[in-house]
């Protein structure tokens, strides 16, 4: 996984039939899936181009209930939290306990820019070139204890500053989770800017995990807790309405929302022009994580 830009391609996107990448290209994004040694490879492919959004859209149209419901309220709302100073307490089944500095986790990460289609479950999507490190790399830090089978997430609450934490729409704080091989996947990303610039807030800063295959609620914004343990832990849209948001959130684009459809997405950007595309399982990252559920029902797993 030594690609700078990760999953610019899938093999999905590889086939035999056009040419409009470069070879040089192709094997770029190839390194990145991890097919590097396909060397020999014949001919150029054909790939999506993964045309990422603009910065103004990333930043401006928001999922983020602690500042409110509307897409425009994090961006309006989200420059009253205070990102600094920012400490993660990393706890439960881990060697080394503790709060961590954000800034000291940095000191330790290596920062890499990851170009991710985004899908949210409302049927929405972005293409966001993230900035940030793998989650593998601080639970490492940490020290996983042989126990431990999932990563439980908590967002920070402080009322005072997230607007939304005073209504009811959720019960605070957003909690999320993943499965330890889930969150050790080298696609699991703590992410810390966008466009090379710091998340900005209503992104979810200074840190918010990005699990690229799964529904945008899972991942999780302005993360403060960090808890490995044995057991699934809670997740806040689970909490709210088990029978439409289940703990894995895979996108899969033939197991339907129960009020609507997930075969397609509205891609965010061009207005008006917005175009609908086709929904990829897995959210188009199956060559890389398919295998993470290997024999479970998908449609029971949702
Ligand atoms: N703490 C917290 N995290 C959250 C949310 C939220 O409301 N609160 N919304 C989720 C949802 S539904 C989506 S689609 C993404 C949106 O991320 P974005 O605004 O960066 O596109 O954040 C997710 N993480
Ligand atoms: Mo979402």
């Amino acid at each position: 996984m030594a690609g700078r830009w990760k999953n610019d391609l899938t093999e999905n996107d590889v086939t035999l039939e056009g040419s409009y990448l470069s070879r040089r290209s192709l094997l770029a994004g190839m390194a990145g899936v991890g097919l590097a040694g396909v060397t020999g490879l014949p001919t150029v492919a054909k790939a999506e181009a993964l045309k990422a959004n603009t910065f103004e859209e990333i930043t401006s149209y928001n999922n983020f209930y602690e500042f409110g419901t509307g897409k425009d309220d994090p961006a309006k709302n989200a420059h009253m939290l205070t990102t600094a100073p920012w400490t993660v307490k990393i706890d439960g089944m881990v060697d080394k306990p503790g709060d961590y500095q954000f800034e000291d986790i940095m000191a330790k990460m290596t920062i890499e820019e990851r170009l991710y289609r985004f899908r949210c479950v409302e049927a929405w999507s972005m293409v966001v070139p993230w900035n940030g490190f793998e989650l593998a790399d601080l639970l490492n830090l940490a020290g996983v204890q042989s126990g431990a089978k999932y990563v439980a997430f908590e967002t920070l609450y402080r009322p005072e500053e997230m607007p939304g934490q005073k209504t009811r729409v959720l019960k605070w704080p957003y909690v999320e989770g993943l499965r330890l091989d889930e969150a050790m996947h080298p696609l699991t990303i703590m992410a810390t800017g966008i466009y090379g610039k710091d998340i900005p807030n209503q992104n979810g800063a200074p840190l918010r995990l990005v699990v690229p295959w799964k529904y945008g609620f899972k991942s999780i914004k302005s993360v403060v807790r960090i808890t490995l343990t044995d057991k699934e832990p809670p997740t806040s849209w689970n909490r709210a309405n088990g029978r439409e948001y289940g703990f894995y959130s895979n996108v899969n684009p033939e197991v339907d929302h129960p009020r609507w459809s997930q075969a397609s997405e509205r891609r965010i950007g061009g207005g008006l022009f917005a175009k609908r595309v086709p929904t990829l399982k897995f959210n188009g990252y199956e060559t890389e994580v398919a295998s993470l559920y290997d024999g479970m029902d998908l449609t029971k797993f949702y």
